[in-house]
């Protein structure tokens, strides 16, 4: 099964709900004559976790398409929705001026930290974005900044040596900032090109350990001047609506510059990245589609909607 098989399969529930809402190839205009089918929309939209904002202004740019069938107006809507660059108007009222001149996926700077609650798969997407720089050219190195739980140095000890990855091991229950330092030290004596940063799964609401991260940052910055250039977030695709939570929570504590979505292989909802997008204006990076180091895809706002409605449209 190709990638973007297990991506589809993954949204089918959340497409079913949009089919629920009639037929998605009638006239739009004529969809909105029917209040059942606008409420129909709504209905599916806020249950597939795209949140009550998104979903009215989804609503209101399908209702001001110019023509066509619904589905098409619908697709345009959610892939505005999913892309801050095409919402930087509105994001500059915010004071917010997303960097549109470089690739998306291109790090700003050499060292990545990577965060995110228990169990959301950072250690895996660690090992997913080592091979997938590598296979672009770019030197690599991981740190071991889970020092909590006693197996995870051992497992990201594990994908370093399959991958061929130097990997800067701490001591189990020691200061994660103290690998974190030493690997960014490392990195810059060495002229790597990149350092992944792994961190202990951590509950969002749990303050010392949000200080805790912090305190990681600063000393990375300490070691490597204006790094971390890039902090992202995991976050499991199953977990619905927390993962606004989630992500709102990790923004304040340490300013993400980068999201991504994991298992969207699973029984996802996928509507979740709508809010995320939407509100902390922070771009989704990548999208894990598998347990495999190759299961990691760009995110691509246009793919990723058309996998949702579960239509082919050929790549230019
Ligand atoms: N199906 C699927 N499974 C994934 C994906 N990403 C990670 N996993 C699985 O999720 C589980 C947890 O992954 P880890 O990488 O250990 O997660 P973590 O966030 O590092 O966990 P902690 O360090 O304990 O907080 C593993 O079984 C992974 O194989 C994905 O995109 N799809
Ligand atoms: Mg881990």
């Amino acid at each position: 099964m190709s990638w973007l098989d297990r991506l589809r399969a993954g949204l089918g529930k959340t497409r079913a709900g949009l089919q629920n809402v009639g037929s998605l190839e009638q006239d739009v205009r004529e969809a909105f004559t029917r209040l059942d089918t606008i409420e129909d929309l709504e209905y599916a939209l806020i249950a597939a976790d795209v949140g009550r904002a998104a979903t009215e202004e989804i609503i209101e740019d399908v209702r001001r398409s110019e023509g066509g069938n619904l589905q098409d107006a619908l697709m345009r809507a959610l892939t505005l929705q999913l892309e801050p660059d095409l919402r930087r108007a509105q994001f500059r009222q915010l004071g917010f001026t997303p960097d549109v001149s470089r690739s998306k996926v291109e790090p700003r700077g050499h060292v990545v930290m990577v965060i995110g609650v228990n169990g959301v798969g950072k250690t895996t997407t660690i090992a997913k974005l080592g091979q997938y720089y590598m296979e672009r050219g770019k030197s690599v190195m991981f740190a071991a900044g889970d020092t909590f739980r006693a197996a995870a140095g051992t497992q990201l000890g594990v994908w370093g040596d399959r991958l061929g990855v130097p990997v800067i091991q701490g001591t189990d229950g020691g200061d994660p900032a103290a690998v974190a330092f030493d690997a960014a030290s490392a990195r810059k004596s060495r002229g790597t090109d990149l350092l992944f940063v792994d961190t202990a799964g951590r509950l969002h609401t749990k303050h010392n350990l949000m200080e805790e991260l912090k305190k990681v940052r600063r000393v990375i910055d300490k070691a490597d001047e204006n790094e971390p250039g890039e902090v992202w977030l995991v976050l499991d695709a199953v977990t619905g609506q927390n993962g606004l939570q989630q992500a709102k929570k990790f923004h304040e504590a340490t300013p993400l510059t980068g999201v991504i979505v994991t298992k969207l292989d699973g029984t996802a909802k996928g509507g979740i990245l709508v809010p995320i997008v939407r509100e902390l204006g922070v771009p989704i990076k990548f999208i894990g589609v598998g347990e495999q180091p190759g299961d990691l895809q760009p995110f691509d706002s246009q793919e990723f909607v058309q996998a949702l409605f579960d239509v082919d449209v050929p790549k230019a």
